[in-house]
């Protein structure tokens, strides 16, 4: 699937701003075809944004079910001839869609595109009603998993992630025109030998019998570096500039589908030369060892919850690199598409990862509410999940290969992974990623109830990705000891030649919090903790990064152990510094 473009051959209208909207508690929709009118007592509701926290009613913020988006688009008349496509760049966590009175998809899965060829059922210059029914409760088969228990005051979604289970239309939607012969996907690989960059392209087209495919890859500058001709093709680059950490160049790749002169259809493709690679405890960009500095992340802001906001994006990315950041995980699922992109102009560099978090009825269970769920079992987390979760990774690496700034495939955060059901639930789903993406490295995130010893899955890894809160978690306020335990669990780690990637380490700080003495909550004792984790880090050669949990504060379901949602931002919610922001800044910027 190709992104909505403009281009010579295609046109795209961006169908964001207010929808009509309600909530179908009963489920009545489907039945009383409520596609098939004006959406009945509708209320306005943002696109793109998460439903729950636009509206001041505490019913939808915590709403589980079927919710309902509505609205009237003109299809513009110079659309005729052409075929009429409506994308979705994702709904969370599942969608149908109705073109007036015709279903015409649905997609499971909250955080990856999905798109259908409307022409049928449109006509240019004429008013279309799209309707979307969009769901957001969690079963044990879905990415991630959840589970709606019976209670005395009603049905109640439980899931096992720490974060707020936002759901709706949170990205762009689009009616969008490509030519009926037209290109479908393109797939490009980098490599480089001394000076000279290659781009090996695959290009996939439909209903293009007779024509033949012409690509130009020009660079940033717009000047014509090479062409070349056939469905795939392999183009050589003089004098490359290579993609890199801190300096995101890219070059433009035009395909096109020709007969002789005439251009049927045309699409860029942004390209980043460069090589990934892992060689043993190394992690290598462009063949130089890589050290990731940076956090894992979230999107989460006031009010549009996970809707996708270009302001807040490009704030981020000036956070990052004003602390010194040179990457992120997009924990814990894909990330708006523009993110990506953002990334890979500006040169962050990104581990990807699926939706798979919450795999694991051993976390948050003891005192907190024993969750009484056995993780792998065929009435939980079974062989339709894992179907689920393969569809997951083979649709984020099909929307995601093509962007340089992502180096590494994290195909789930924190599953159980000390049991043997774990282990032949994940062997597959590995090879489920490396055969959609034979080039890059492949990992999963470890927690720390499956250590050093243990853990059954990190065999599987290209990487070791490790969550840990000693100090925080476990020996909480005890960094003397903290540091100990961590040094010795991460030495055995280190013996296993693979690069370590500290993904998760992190302590809640309420902002403006301070003591003489640090102590779990304060500023001063995040800095302790966090310069505690450094001392390990630094003294073992194996570990090739840190990111720290988390960038911002964000929202979570309610807890004793959360107040206002999760505190171990090193940003506020709100984007204010704490202060390890300032101690995070020295240190990443070799000032300490
Ligand atoms: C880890 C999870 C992350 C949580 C974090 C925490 O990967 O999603 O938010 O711990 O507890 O278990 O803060």
């Amino acid at each position: 699937m190709l992104r909505p473009q403009d281009t010579a051959t295609r046109e795209k209208k961006r169908l964001d701003g207010i929808w009509a909207f309600r909530l179908d508690a009963e489920y009545r929709g489907r039945a009383r075809s409520w596609f098939a009118a004006p959406l009945p007592d509708a209320d306005d509701m943002a696109v793109p944004a998460s439903f729950n926290d636009v509206s001041a009613d505490a019913a939808v913020r915590d709403y589980v079910g079927d919710v309902w988006y509505q609205r009237i688009v003109r299809v513009p008349r110079g659309w005729a001839g052409q075929r009429v496509v409506l994308h979705f760049e994702s709904a969370t966590h599942r969608a149908t869609v109705w073109v007036d009175d015709h279903e015409v998809m649905s997609h499971e899965g909250g955080y990856t595109p999905f798109e259908a060829d409307i022409t049928e059922f449109v006509t240019p210059g004429a008013e279309a009603r799209i309707t979307v029914c969009v769901n957001n409760s969690l079963s044990f088969q879905t990415i991630p998993p959840g589970t709606i228990e019976q209670t005395p005051a009603g049905p109640a979604q439980r899931y096992w992630h720490d974060f707020f289970n936002y759901a709706g239309l949170h990205r762009s939607i689009w009616l969008t025109t490509t030519p009926q012969a037209h290109l479908q996907d393109v797939t490009v690989v980098t490599d480089y030998e001394g000076g000279t960059g290659s781009v090996r392209y695959t290009v996939e087209s439909q209903n293009a019998d007779g024509l033949e495919v012409r690509v130009v890859l020009r660079d940033a500058s717009g000047t014509e570096v090479a062409t070349g001709s056939g469905a795939t093709g392999t183009l050589t680059v003089p004098d490359v500039t290579l993609w890199q950490p801190g300096r995101g160049y890219l070059y433009a790749l035009e395909v096109q589908l020709v007969a002789g002169d005439e251009v049927h259809d045309s699409y860029v493709q942004t390209v980043g030369i460069r090589t990934v690679e892992v060689r043993g405890a190394q992690f290598l960009i462009n063949g130089e060892p890589f050290q990731f500095k940076g956090f894992g992340k979230h999107e989460d802001i006031p009010v549009t919850g996970k809707g996708h906001d270009d302001a807040w994006m490009v704030h981020d990315f000036r956070l990052l690199d004003w602390i010194g950041a040179n990457s992120f995980r997009t924990s814990h699922y894909p990330y708006s598409e523009d993110v990506l992109d953002h990334a890979d102009r500006h040169g962050i560099v990104i581990i990807d990862e699926t939706a798979a978090v919450g795999l694991n009825m051993g976390l948050g269970g003891g005192i907190f509410g024993s969750q009484g769920y056995t993780t792998f079992s065929p009435e939980t987390v079974n062989d339709t999940t894992r179907q689920v979760h393969a569809q997951a990774i083979r649709e984020l690496v099909a929307r995601d290969k093509n962007h340089p700034s992502v180096v590494l495939w994290s195909i789930a955060n924190e599953p159980e992974s000390d049991t043997e059901g774990a282990e032949d639930y994940f062997r597959p789903l590995f090879d489920v990623a490396r055969e959609a993406d034979p080039t890059r490295p492949v990992g999963f995130v470890n927690v720390m109830l499956a250590p050093y010893g243990k853990c059954r899955v990190s065999q599987f890894g290209d990487v070791l990705m490790l969550n840990r809160y000693y100090g925080w978690y476990v020996n909480t306020g005890d960094l003397a000891n903290a540091e100990i335990a961590w040094r010795a669990e991460l030495e055995g780690w280190a013996s296993e030649n693979k690069p370590i990637i500290i993904t998760e380490y992190g302590a809640d700080t309420l902002t403006g919090l301070h003591a003489l003495a640090p102590q779990p909550w304060d500023e001063e004792y995040q800095i302790a903790y966090l310069e505690m984790n450094h001392r390990v880090f630094d003294s073992i050669p194996a570990v090739v990064g840190e990111h720290v949990w988390n960038f911002a504060d964000f929202q979570t379901t309610p807890g004793i152990m959360r107040v206002d949602g999760n505190k171990k931002g090193v940003f506020t919610r709100d984007r204010d510094p704490k202060s390890a922001a300032f101690y995070l800044r020295r240190r990443w910027h070799g000032e300490d």
